[in-house]
């Protein structure tokens, strides 16, 4: 089982190709796969003229990338506005039409990004210190993302954190497997004894999938801008791991919620086991939690209204449950949507998720508490 996500055959010599089409990209030396993204396909390119990350987005997933760079231009531009209060964000270069992307001949949409120095992803988050410090960039992102004009920013993946829209995905996956089942097509790797059991717990917290959804249609909560996906992998730290400098990978900056990117970050980076770590072995470090909400409420006091603290818990519960769901739609699905390094990878990781949300429920008196605390 080989540790590196599989790029489409080609790829490489394609990257690099791609890289000449920036010009700040001069004499491009060594051109690499980076990083453990599930969705685009990533580069470090070494070039004369320094290190940068090209990535190739996926428009499978992203039906109008030139939406995202439209989001990250402004968002970059608002940072630059700002001064010292605005999360740093990773520069774009354009190509040589002045565009922030080049496409290849099937379409595909490349963009080139800076690489940012001396910074490295955390294989786990250890300790407090580490937790707080992703808190106060969450924070500081949001406090930024709700100082702007919302309604400017696209909306780049629809229906992202619709949870009980993915319910319903897992639904129409299951009767899709059934009818192939029943066609006399091969559903072994889809319809075992794993799956039914990952389904029942599904099924048992049914009545919990639309809390956010329900609170926002009341109006108790608000959109405002989000990140959309503040995993563990998607902060850099500084070299010794002590300070996030940076929050990468802004595809998904988006109008949202803040619980579904505060419930996203708990879920990534409070599990040291990680999502690919063995589901027996995940657990919901709360000590961690409490750190990374405490940096966070010190980076963005008051953000996190009665409203929201309220909820806080529902958040912790639901984010690995949709996550769960899509991990398992995918299996179900044959694996089209997350890169997988086998089959049965994405089956595992839907454990592993429901895993942690039975964790966390038995937490739940404490993690109350801890929201609770923070008002
Ligand atoms: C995907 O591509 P990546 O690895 O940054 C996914 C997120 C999931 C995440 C789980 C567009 O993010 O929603 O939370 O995997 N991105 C998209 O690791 O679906
Ligand atoms: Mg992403």
């Amino acid at each position: 089982m080989t540790d590196q996500l599989p790029l489409p055959p080609g790829y490489l010599a394609l990257a690099r190709d791609m890289a000449c089409h920036f010009p700040v990209c001069e004499q491009v030396l060594e051109v690499q796969p980076l990083g453990a993204g599930l969705i685009n396909s990533t580069f470090a390119v070494a070039a004369h003229s320094g290190h940068f990350v090209l990535q190739r987005i996926n428009s499978a997933v992203f039906a109008d990338p030139p939406l995202i760079m439209d989001n990250i231009a402004r968002l970059q531009s608002a940072a630059a506005g700002a001064g010292p209060t605005a999360p740093r964000l990773p520069r774009l270069f354009q190509a040589e039409s002045a565009a922030l992307y080049t496409r290849d001949q099937d379409g595909g949409y490349w963009r080139l990004l800076e690489r940012v120095e001396d910074a490295i992803t955390l294989p786990a988050v250890t300790d407090s210190t580490q937790a707080a410090a992703i808190g106060r960039l969450l924070g500081q992102f949001h406090g930024f993302g709700a100082s702007l004009p919302m309604a400017d920013f696209h909306v780049t993946l629809p229906g992202s954190h619709d949870t009980p829209r993915f319910r319903a995905a897992l639904d129409a996956a299951l009767s899709e497997v059934a009818r192939q089942t029943s066609d006399g097509h091969d559903a072994s790797a889809s319809g075992d004894a794993e799956v039914s059991a990952l389904i029942k717990q599904v099924r048992a917290r049914d009545h919990v999938l639309g809390c956010l959804r329900d609170a926002l249609a009341g109006g108790s909560i608000r959109k405002t801008l989000i990140h959309g996906d503040p995993k563990r992998d998607n902060v850099l730290f500084d070299r010794q791991g002590r300070e996030a400098l940076c929050l990468i990978d802004l595809d998904t900056v988006q109008p949202g919620l803040i619980l579904h990117d505060i419930g996203d970050c708990l879920r990534s980076c409070c599990n040291r086991a990680g999502e690919r770590g063995a589901p027996e072995q995940v657990h919901f470090d709360a000590g961690l939690a409490e750190a990374l909400l405490g940096g966070y409420a010190q980076a963005a006091p008051g953000l996190l209204g009665a409203a929201e603290l309220e909820l806080l818990f529902d958040a912790m519960r639901l984010i690995p449950l949709e996550l769960g769901m899509r991990f398992l739609i995918d299996h179900l699905r044959g694996d089209r949507y997350f890169r997988v390094r086998y089959r049965g990878e994405n089956l595992r990781k839907a454990k592993a998720q429901l895993a942690l949300v039975a964790d966390i429920e038995r937490q739940e008196r404490h993690l109350r508490q801890l929201a609770r605390s923070l008002g």
